[in-house]
């Protein structure tokens, strides 16, 4: 697809989600008024998008709607950023830098961004059970969504993926294979349930699902090794968190493990095979097979 107009297609589905998110988690003026605010500072703080852009984009490639596909993009943006605001907390990763400000505990303070979190979380279940998401889905599709929501943020996906992370950093060696397994599970869950929760709002069969599932496999790793890459050549700016903190925590990474050339060399074989996951539906898929080039090469 031309990178013009795919950009625009990218503005928009932001813009949409956004204003969503804006009427999901209003200012507040109730005594709770700090709660929400941190929740907003968090999910309005303008991050990619990526993860509600590929429920969109799947679910209209599939012959659905941009309606039925919002509540499920709009609960997965705030577990994501439910995930982030966790794991900036000093018992975790202890960062003070996130989407280009301080992140939320620096910004309020511990406990207010430990349950802002926790809210995000249970929200994002409220949402995709809303009765709106009813009306546009069907209570079948709504509940098969969250249940596999739950199943991709959980103990069977990206917290499993975080405690095999924190395990990680105590092994004397670090494969890439047990580094994939855990990646596949921390950043790949949500990304692989994103593209799946498409096909699921927009009523797709099974051969649909079988090729998002093999799309957001591969743009998932390419995704996470183009993150460890950024985090040693990208500029702290653009990228809106902190650089070289992966070698400064002695983290190991694709990058470290594989050097600089084959991580780069990997991130585009994996996307080229995202990208023909998606050949089966054609012209329809341009957006989404742009959507992993670009990710490719993102600079943030
Ligand atoms: C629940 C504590 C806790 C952790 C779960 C997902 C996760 C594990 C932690 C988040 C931090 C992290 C570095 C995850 C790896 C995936 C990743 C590259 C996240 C950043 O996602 P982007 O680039 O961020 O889509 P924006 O800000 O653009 O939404």
């Amino acid at each position: 697809m031309e990178k013009t107009r795919f950009q625009a297609q990218m503005r928009e589905y932001a813009k949409l989600v956004n204003a969503q998110l804006d009427l999901l988690v209003p200012e507040e003026t109730v005594s709770e008024k700090p709660l929400y605010e941190s929740m907003r500072y968090s999910l309005l703080a303008g991050g990619k998008r990526v993860r509600p852009v590929l429920v969109l984009g799947f679910c209209k490639m599939c012959g659905g709607t941009e309606g039925q596909a919002l509540p499920f993009a709009c609960a997965l943006e705030m577990i994501h950023t439910y995930s982030l605001i966790h794991d900036d907390l000093p018992c975790m990763d202890d960062d003070d830098l996130r989407r280009g400000r301080p992140s939320n505990h620096r910004a309020f303070d511990e406990a207010t961004a430990l349950l802002a979190g926790d809210a995000l979380l249970t929200k994002a279940f409220e949402v995709a059970l809303s009765p709106e998401s009813i009306t546009q889905l069907g209570a079948s599709r709504a509940a098969e969504g969250a249940h596999l929501l739950a199943q991709a943020a959980g103990d069977h996906g990206m917290i499993a993926g975080q405690v095999l992370d924190l395990q990680n950093d105590t092994l004397p060696q670090l494969t890439a294979q047990r580094l994939q397994m855990t990646d596949a599970k921390k950043t790949g869950a949500l990304l692989r349930a994103a593209a799946l929760l498409g096909t699921i709002a927009a009523g797709a069969g099974k051969s649909a699902r079988q090729a998002a599932a093999r799309y957001a496999d591969a743009l998932g790793l390419a995704f996470q090794i183009q993150d460890d890459i950024l985090d040693v050549t990208g500029d702290e700016k653009t990228l809106g968190k902190p650089i070289g903190s992966d070698a400064e925590h002695g983290k190991r990474t694709y990058v470290s493990i594989l050097g600089l050339s084959a991580a780069r060399e990997k991130v585009q074989a994996l996307t080229e095979e995202a990208v023909e996951a998606l050949a089966p539906f054609g012209e329809r898929a341009d957006f989404l097979q742009t959507l992993a080039q670009a990710l490719a090469v993102r600079e943030h």
